[in-house]
C-alpha cells in the first residue's frame, strides 16, 4: 500500500516550489506607531512559558480542534514551551495572543516535527497571514523574525494538517516570543510578508498589501488573473485587462526532436522524441522512463507513462481517456479541468485502478530578453489529484516554463532543470482523428533557426542561443 501511494505521487510529478516574481528591489519601511484610540502600553514583551501556567492573553483560536498546551518534552531554553494540540487529518490547532503592542519586530523560536511537506504552521498578525522564512532544517529549533507595521492586537499561530500522512510527532512548538519596537536589522525589510513581492512594488498598487501574504492569490480587478500573475506578467493588478488566448500547440512542438536538460548538480538528461505511426501519436524517452502522447483537436494528452524505479524496475501508468498535459488554447488566469481513469501496474504485476483529476493553468507570461533576441514564454502550472487505495487523495503540482517553438524551457520544483540544447530532425503537426495534413516541411520552416539537422549536437542558431541566454537571465532574477 505504501508503495502504491509513493507511485501515485510519482505519477502526479510532485513539485512544490512556487515561482517567485522576477523583481529585485530595495525598500525603506517606516513604522506606524500612531494610535487612534486609547494609549499604547509598551513594555518590552518576552514570554518563555517557563512559569508553568498559560501566560496572560493566550487563548484557543477560532476553528481549532484541539488547544495548544505547555509542554516539557521540547524547549529552546528553560524547561517548557508551547506545543500544538494533537490533531487528525484536515484539522487545525491554533492559539491566539491578544495583546496591545506597538509596531516593530516579532521574533520567536520554532520547532516542527512533522512530515516534510504539506502540514504547515501559519502565522497571522492582526488577521493577516505572514509567510515566515524558515532559517534551518525542520527538525531543529529555528529563530523567526517578522516586521509588524502597525500596533499589534492579535498574533495567532495555527498548525494545519493536510488530508494525508502521519509523521514524526505531527506537532510544532514555539518558545521565546519577543516584541521590540524597532526594526531588526536581520528581518527582511524588502518583503516583510514573505509573499515574494517586494515591499516597494506592493506599495504601488491598491490591489496589494505589503503586510498580507495572501493578496497575490486575489483578483482585485476581477479580470480573471490573480494579482501575482498580473504583476509577474507586466499587467496592472488594479486595472481590468483583456488577455489574449495563447495557442499552446505553438509552444509544444512534437516529432523527431530531442531536448537536453541540465539539473543544478550538472547532470544532463536527454529527452528523445519521435512520431509514432498512428496519426497524432508521439513518444518521448529519457533515462527516467517514457511517455506516449496524443495530440487531439483540443489539447495534448498523456496516454501512457513508464517511470523507472531506483531498483531498475518500472511502474506503468495507462490513462484511459488521456491525462491532459496542455490544452490547445488558454489565456492568463484561466484554469482548464480534465479527468481520466488510470490503471497503474507495479513491477511485480500488481495493478491498481483509480481516477485522476487535473487542472492546467496559465500562471504567467514573459518575454525573455537577451542582447540578441526576445522570445515568448509561458509559465504553466499543473495541479492533480488521485484517490489512493486507502481512500485519501494524493495531490501533486508542477510548474514548467514553455518557449515558443521550443517546448519546455525549464522545469521548476524539487529538481529544477533548464534546457541547454535542442535538436530538430522533423516536426510533426498531425492531430489524432484528423485528415493527414502533416506538413512537416512547413512545420520545420516555422522553427527555422532552431533546427540543427539531427544527429548529435550540431550548431544551435543565434535565435535559440538568445532564448537560452534569456532563460539564464530569468533564472538569475528569480533567485535574486
Ligand atoms: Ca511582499
Ligand atoms: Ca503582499
Ligand atoms: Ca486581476
Ligand atoms: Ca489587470
Amino acid at each position: 500500500m505504501k508503495r502504491t501511494f509513493t507511485s501515485l505521487m510519482a505519477a502526479l510529478s510532485l513539485a512544490l516550489v512556487l515561482p517567485v516574481p522576477a523583481f529585485s528591489a530595495g525598500a525603506t519601511i517606516e513604522l506606524d506607531n500612531t494610535v487612534d484610540t486609547g494609549e499604547v502600553r509598551y513594555e518590552s514583551y518576552f514570554e518563555d512559558f517557563d512559569s508553568g501556567v498559560m501566560p496572560e492573553g493566550f487563548h484557543e483560536g477560532a476553528d481549532s480542534a484541539r488547544p495548544w498546551k505547555l509542554d516539557s518534552t521540547q524547549s529552546k531554553s528553560g524547561s517548557l514551551s508551547l506545543r500544538s494540540g494533537v490533531i487528525d487529518h484536515n484539522q487545525t490547532s491554533s492559539v491566539a495572543l491578544d495583546t496591545d503592542l506597538p509596531a516593530g519586530t516579532l521574533s520567536f523560536d520554532y520547532l516542527e516535527l512533522t512530515e516534510s511537506c504539506c502540514d504547515v504552521m501559519e502565522l497571522r498578525i492582526n488577521g493577516k497571514r505572514y509567510n515566515f522564512r524558515k532559517t534551518g532544517v525542520s527538525n531543529q529549533w529555528q529563530h523567526i523574525e517578522v516586521l509588524i507595521p502597525n500596533p499589534t492586537r492579535r498574533v495567532e499561530f495555527t498548525y494545519r494538517k493536510d488530508p494525508v500522512t502521519i509523521a514524526r510527532e505531527d506537532a510544532v512548538w514555539i518558545d521565546n516570543i519577543e516584541f521590540t519596537d524597532t526594526i531588526s536589522p536581520t528581518a527582511d525589510a524588502n518583503d516583510p510578508d514573505g509573499d515574494g513581492i517586494p515591499y516597494d512594488v506592493e506599495q504601488q498598487y491598491a490591489a496589494l498589501d505589503p503586510y498580507d501574504a495572501d493578496d497575490g492569490f486575489e483578483d482585485y480587478d476581477n479580470d480573471g488573473a490573480s494579482n501575482l500573475s498580473e504583476i509577474n506578467s507586466g499587467y496592472s493588478p488594479d486595472v481590468a485587462n483583456i488577455f489574449v488566448r495563447k495557442n499552446l500547440f505553438a509552444f509544444y512542438p512534437l516529432g523527431d526532436i530531442s531536448w537536453d536538460y541540465r539539473f543544478s548538480n550538472g547532470y544532463i538528461a536527454t529527452v528523445e522524441g519521435q512520431s509514432l505511426s498512428a496519426h497524432g501519436r508521439f513518444r518521448n524517452d529519457s533515462s527516467g522512463g517514457y511517455e506516449i502522447l496524443e495530440r487531439r483537436g483540443d489539447g495534448i494528452y498523456i496516454m501512457e507513462r513508464g517511470i523507472n524505479d531506483t531498483d531498475g524496475s518500472q511502474t506503468k501508468y495507462v490513462y484511459h481517456q488521456g491525462l491532459l498535459k496542455l490544452p490547445r488554447h488558454i489565456r492568463l488566469g484561466e484554469d482548464v479541468y480534465s479527468s481520466t481513469d488510470l490503471t497503474m501496474t507495479l513491477s511485480g504485476g500488481e495493478t491498481f485502478d483509480t481516477r485522476v483529476d487535473v487542472i492546467v493553468s496559465l500562471l504567467e507570461e514573459y518575454q525573455l530578453l537577451s542582447s540578441s533576441s526576445s522570445a515568448d514564454t509561458l509559465m504553466i502550472g499543473t495541479s492533480s489529484r488521485a484517490l489512493s487505495n486507502s481512500g485519501d487523495y494524493v495531490y501533486g503540482s508542477s510548474y514548467q516554463l514553455l518557449g515558443l517553438d521550443v517546448g519546455t524551457l525549464a522545469f521548476l520544483g524539487d529538481a529544477p532543470s533548464d534546457l541547454v540544447d535542442m535538436r530538430v530532425a522533423r516536426i510533426d503537426n498531425s492531430i489524432a482523428g484528423q485528415a493527414s495534413t502533416s506538413t512537416s516541411d512547413k512545420a520545420v520552416s516555422r522553427t527555422t533557426g532552431i533546427q540543427s539537422g539531427g544527429g548529435g549536437g550540431g550548431s544551435t542558431s543565434l535565435l535559440f542561443t538568445g532564448l537560452l541566454t534569456g532563460l539564464l537571465i530569468w533564472r538569475r532574477r528569480m533567485s535574486a
